[in-house]
């Protein structure tokens, strides 16, 4: 039989069908465009919302940066780092506006400035492009992840972003000895002074038990190579930890050692320790043991 052959054979079975066999692939038929049609409607509002997105930041790239972050110095602001950090890691265009820690008195020029747009009178401040600011680095990562859906600041998993939020919320109430003796000082290397603290304090060894094995309970859940997979909040609000870990040499197990090693290469981590490394100025209440930093 040739291909034309069945080709009216095929036409002659459709046209001599009965009705209720006409009429369900009819049905069929319609039920198929429709499929396809929301299939083909739906991929062009995937398309869609990802050309509104890019159009979006083309206008911020075109009108410039906007939105502002208000930072301390970088070397010692550890609470300014995470969202600045984020910020970096996710390409999202922000301007950086840096108040320089000062003695922090009521009239100082440190107070005056930060006060200027926040109540608490500390950094890191978001002041987005209407000029409306969020303050304190927990409420601006939120803000962020709500702001850029897209970008996938916190995990996409439900529990995995679950897990995320109690870990930033544990880092953001908890630690306190950990951050009261080992302050942020990016550019110094201060094995002996990390050795004789954690020989001293045992609050900080609890600290120290506690962030290596939140990092292996994550890392373990997710497989890496960030805490929770891809890199997210979570990571960023550990930052200031990996750097402090560093500068007192604390010492941690292989795979920590791995995981800290991966948050330093970071593209945002790595960029905030490079603009540290310039900085020429030093917190003399940090640093009461210096002079000058060079
Ligand atoms: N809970 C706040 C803490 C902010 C904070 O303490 N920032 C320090 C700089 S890292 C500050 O502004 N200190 C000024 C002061 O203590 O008066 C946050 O998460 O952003």
């Amino acid at each position: 039989m040739s291909l034309a052959e069945g080709g009216r054979t095929a036409r002659w079975r459709k046209a001599s069908a009965p009705p209720l066999w006409r009429a369900r692939r009819r049905r069929d038929a319609t039920w198929a465009w429709f499929r396809c049609a929301i299939g083909i409607l739906s991929r062009g509002a995937g398309r869609y919302s990802v050309l509104l997105s890019q159009l979006e930041d083309a206008r911020r790239g075109a009108r410039g940066p906007t939105m502002k972050l208000l930072i301390g110095n970088k070397n010692y602001s550890s609470w300014s780092m995470r969202p600045w950090v984020l910020l970096r890691q996710f390409d999202i265009p922000f301007e950086e506006v840096m108040v320089r820690f000062d003695s922090f008195d009521a009239d100082s020029a440190f107070k005056r400035a930060v006060g200027a747009v926040s109540p608490t009178g500390r950094v890191p401040v978001l002041v987005d492009d209407d000029g409306f600011a969020v303050w304190d680095s927990l409420a601006i990562a939120e803000t962020l992840a709500e702001t850029f859906p897209d970008r996938a600041l916190w995990p996409r998993d439900r529990q995995r972003r679950a897990r995320a939020r109690s870990v930033c919320a544990e880092m953001h109430g908890g630690f306190g000895a950990l951050r009261e003796h080992f302050t942020m000082n990016i550019e110094a290397v201060l094995p002996a002074v990390g050795a004789r603290v954690l020989a001293e304090q045992a609050p900080v060894r609890a600290d120290l038990a506690r962030v290596v094995a939140l990092w292996q309970d994550a890392l373990a859940g997710s497989g890496g190579p960030f805490l929770f997979g891809d890199y997210s909040i979570a990571d960023a609000f550990f930052a200031p930890v990996v750097t402090r870990l560093r500068t007192y040499a604390l010492p941690v197990p292989a795979d920590i050692a791995a995981y800290m090693a991966r948050v330093l290469a970071s593209p945002g981590v790595a960029a905030w320790i490079a603009d540290a490394l310039q900085e020429r100025t030093f917190v003399a209440f940090d640093e009461p043991y210096r002079q000058s930093r060079d």
